[in-house]
């Protein structure tokens, strides 16, 4: 059966903002405070996936989450009406209103691991929430996930759901931003790619000193695990620790594949001729040819692929073989990171052609073209079961940019945070975006 990838961006929620909350994210860090525009950053997001779903490609939308996430403050300690539990935390903790009004579930490629069918031993297509648990703004995301995917793949005969792996840093997992596949084709079996930072139980894996590692080892072992994988369909790799003391805090700013191409910084990998071997071996089994397309230190520093974000980028499949690759603005302006761009796309390689978007307002929290998108291969049978309802077309882009221009803020910042109006405008926006996708109530206000 004829298969394709599609996309499942995050729909920027009204909330966003510049909490400063990721530490070891240097851009998170370095716009800490500074106002943010919602609006803008929606729109961002919304002309990226119509100006792929332009070009061809297949293309849904993920819905933003309930922010400030009240039932969270009041698991902190504060209490009345909900007016009263915004002005309290405001008052008491702004730090605590700000990692609960994030709007950090627009990174989608941290919203869970999926598996395609193709790869799995059940023949589903097996999802796994994130459980995030690095950051605390992260860590509440994963039950609003988990809700929010079961209405978009509800079929059981096609999708499993598992809920997030135990909240302990042992099991820090981060979703699909460390897991990679490769394939000869997307209905086939593939090898699937998982990168972690550090073993929590294993002391002879080094550690980076100055930042955090996210995923653990063990958290991917789980996840394969859940899915059903075989050992023959399965990689794991350390990521460098150097390099997430430079701010690579997740594999998808160093590193991004697809299909047979694995286009990723010399330094990105610890063995990296070790874990190369192992994916070429691997994939020729399943009848492909691994294509590493490796950037060399002196052509693009990690600090310029952090700033430029490079490897942030989406690696697509055209109908012609070739492939596109979506990077964010920000690379074009780093010199040496456009020069390498110019030189890959006329090099006759498998990247043919480089596409920039702004994604500005993402960008300054660290979030480039791949964390807004979650990847799911889908088979003809699969792809017709997935709810209608959070497919892009022409009608719902135009739907949804009224809809933003209609509910969203243009101006956010610290205080503003505070204002328990901002609480009523998002519930009044995801009230009305749950019928647009056709979601059903799949928010806790929406069912109290
Ligand atoms: O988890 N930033 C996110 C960015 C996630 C990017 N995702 C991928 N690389 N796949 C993070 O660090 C910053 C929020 C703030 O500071 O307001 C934030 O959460």
């Amino acid at each position: 059966m004829t298969a394709h990838e599609m996309n499942f961006d995050g729909l920027v929620g009204p909330t966003h903002n510049y909490g400063g909350l990721s530490y070891g994210n240097v851009a998170s860090q370095s716009n800490s405070q500074t106002a943010s525009n919602p609006k803008e950053a929606a729109r961002q997001g919304l002309a990226k996936m119509k100006a792929l779903l332009d070009l061809g490609f297949q293309q849904g939308v993920l819905a933003p989450q309930e922010r400030p996430d009240i039932a969270a403050l009041r698991g902190l300690g504060f209490s009345g009406s909900d007016a009263q539990v915004v002005e309290k935390a405001a008052r008491e903790a702004p730090l605590l209103l700000a990692a609960c009004s994030s709007a950090s579930s627009m990174w989608t490629a941290n919203a869970a691991t999926v598996s395609p069918s193709a790869d799995t031993a059940d023949g589903r297509v097996h999802f796994t929430a994130a459980n995030l648990n690095c950051k605390f703004h992260r860590s509440i995301e994963h039950p609003q996930t988990s809700r929010v995917l079961a209405a978009m793949f509800a079929d059981p005969q096609h999708f499993a759901h598992h809920p997030a792996l135990p909240a302990a840093s042992q099991f820090g997992d981060e979703g699909a931003a460390n897991h990679t596949r490769f394939c000869r084709d997307y209905g086939e079996p593939g090898v699937e790619f998982f990168v972690f930072g550090r073993s929590a139980f294993d002391g002879r894996y080094p550690q980076p000193s100055r930042y955090p590692a996210r995923q653990t080892l063990e958290a991917s072992q789980a996840v394969a695990r859940l899915h059903g994988l075989s050992d023959a369909g399965v990689v794991y790799a350390q990521q460098n620790p150097a390099v997430i003391d430079q701010g690579v805090f997740h594999n998808d700013v160093i590193a991004v594949g697809n299909g047979e191409v694995l286009f990723h910084h010399q330094d990105a990998f610890l063995d990296s001729e070790r874990v190369l071997a192992e994916l070429h071996d691997k994939l020729a089994r399943r009848g492909g040819r691994l294509q590493p397309i490796g950037v060399p230190r002196d052509a693009v520093a990690v600090d310029d692929a952090v700033r430029s974000y490079l490897f942030n980028s989406q690696l697509l499949s055209r109908a012609d073989g070739s492939m596109l690759l979506v990077v964010p603005e920000e690379c074009r302006s780093n010199p040496a990171v456009w020069r390498y761009l110019e030189g890959l796309a006329a090099s006759g390689g498998p990247i043919r052609e480089v596409k920039a978007f702004d994604l500005k307002q993402s960008m300054q929290n660290g979030g480039g073209p791949a964390c807004l998108r979650l990847r799911v291969a889908l088979n003809d049978a699969e792809r017709a079961a997935v709810n209608p309802g959070v497919v892009l077309t022409p009608a719902l882009y135009q739907e949804l940019l009224a809809w933003v221009d209609a509910h969203y803020r243009d101006r956010l910042g610290e205080a503003d945070l505070g204002d328990p109006q901002l609480l009523l405008e998002c519930r009044t926006a995801l009230d009305e975006l749950t019928r647009i996708l056709k979601l059903g109530s799949v928010y806790p206000f929406q069912t109290n």
